[in-house]
């Protein structure tokens, strides 16, 4: 008899279609110091990724469902990463021509931004492409309500910011719209919490849960910095509801995302565009520029300023590949085009 449900984690027929009959599976709660915990039938086990056997170069990141075999002291192996529906990735900050998987197979990834501190207009555009790339619903979560009196406004414009994209406002405050986060939540789906440190996520957490569960710290009044308390990207089962991954605060993101991603959130550039006299208009200074005037222009400098970074990221990946034709791996992810 098992002691867990795995399906409330996610599990289904086509996750066991991938896997062999008798293998023993499970998913990644959380990484850290090169193992992992991962929750089985019968229970969360340590483990860790036996490199030399598991497929490819793939490491193992919270949220994937992997096969496990005994290992060494009392610990388990994890011998093979099963493929990936959504990843949530971005650019590897310490080298810089890889992806890094933050999150496995995330049915949705919030931005999490508390409204006690400016947002950067650019700091969400950048997290709405990476959250489209990884073909999960985008949502943002404007916590800390009761810190603004202008919530309406605020919301507003970044709703004009993120077309296609929920936002939703929290405050721990009379638990003010936690059920509809909740909503966002649904029994057997994966939600990813990212943002800066400060910005809200383990309270929201709490808050979702009911009670308090990870260690929340006071922020610095002065600067309204975070302090670094959550340490692990964590994934977490909400009773009645699906899984929540709570991850460490991240300030910024490099890019690491097709140009699907981006034009999905720049639909308003994309929409004008078809309108410009020449169909490779740079919505520079070309003449007839339907794009020009229209969408602001310091909209239209960000919108260039990451295609660009896209365009530069395709190319280290070409060289990357290049690289690696010689030697034994393949790339970690499909290919991509440019377009
Ligand atoms: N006024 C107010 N403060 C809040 C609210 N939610 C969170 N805070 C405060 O904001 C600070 C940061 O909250 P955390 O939940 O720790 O933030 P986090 O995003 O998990 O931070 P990291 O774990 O560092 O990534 C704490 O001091 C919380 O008490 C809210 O709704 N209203
Ligand atoms: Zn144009």
């Amino acid at each position: 008899m098992s002691l867990i449900d795995l399906s409330a984690y996610g599990w289904d027929a086509a996750w066991a279609a991938s896997a062999d009959d008798s293998a023993r599976c499970g998913r990644i709660t959380r990484v850290d110091r090169g193992e992992c915990d991962v929750v089985t039938s019968d229970g969360v086990v340590r483990a860790i990724s036996d490199s030399t056997r598991s497929q490819g170069a793939i490491a193992p990141a919270t949220g994937d469902w992997v096969v496990v075999e005994p290992g060494p002291d009392d610990k388990v192996a994890i011998v093979r990463v099963l493929p990936r529906r959504h990843t949530l990735a971005r650019r590897d900050p310490s080298e810089q021509i890889v992806d890094q998987v933050l999150v496995a197979n995330v049915d949705v990834v919030a931005f999490v931004h508390g409204l006690d501190r400016p947002l950067p207009p650019g700091r969400l555009e950048r997290f709405l492409v990476l959250a489209w790339d990884s073909g999960a619903q985008p949502v943002v979560i404007l916590t800390k309500a009761d810190r603004t009196e202008l919530l309406r406004e605020i919301t507003l414009v970044v709703e004009a910011t993120s077309p296609g994209v929920p936002v939703l406002a929290t405050s721990r405050v009379d638990d003010f719209g936690i059920d509809a986060v909740l909503q966002l939540v649904a029994p057997r789906t994966t939600c990813a919490l990212v943002g800066a440190s400060g910005a809200g996520k383990s309270t929201l957490v709490n808050l979702l849960l009911g009670h308090e569960r990870l260690a929340t710290k006071e922020v610095r009044a002065r600067d309204s910095k975070g302090r670094h308390t959550t340490v692990a990207r964590e994934l977490i089962l909400l009773p009645g509801a699906g899984a929540l991954v709570d991850t460490p605060g991240i300030r910024s993101v490099g890019v690491w995302a097709d140009e699907a991603a981006l034009d999905r959130v720049f639909s308003d550039v994309i929409e004008f565009s078809a309108n410009c006299r020449f169909a490779d208009c740079a919505h520079d200074r070309e003449p007839g520029c339907a794009v020009l005037g229209v969408v602001p222009g310091a909209r239209l400098a960000r919108y260039r300023a990451l295609r660009q970074e896209i365009d530069e990221m395709f190319t280290r990946e070409e060289e990357r590949a290049r690289l690696l034709s010689r030697g034994a791996t393949g790339p970690r992810r499909g290919p991509r085009h440019r377009r």
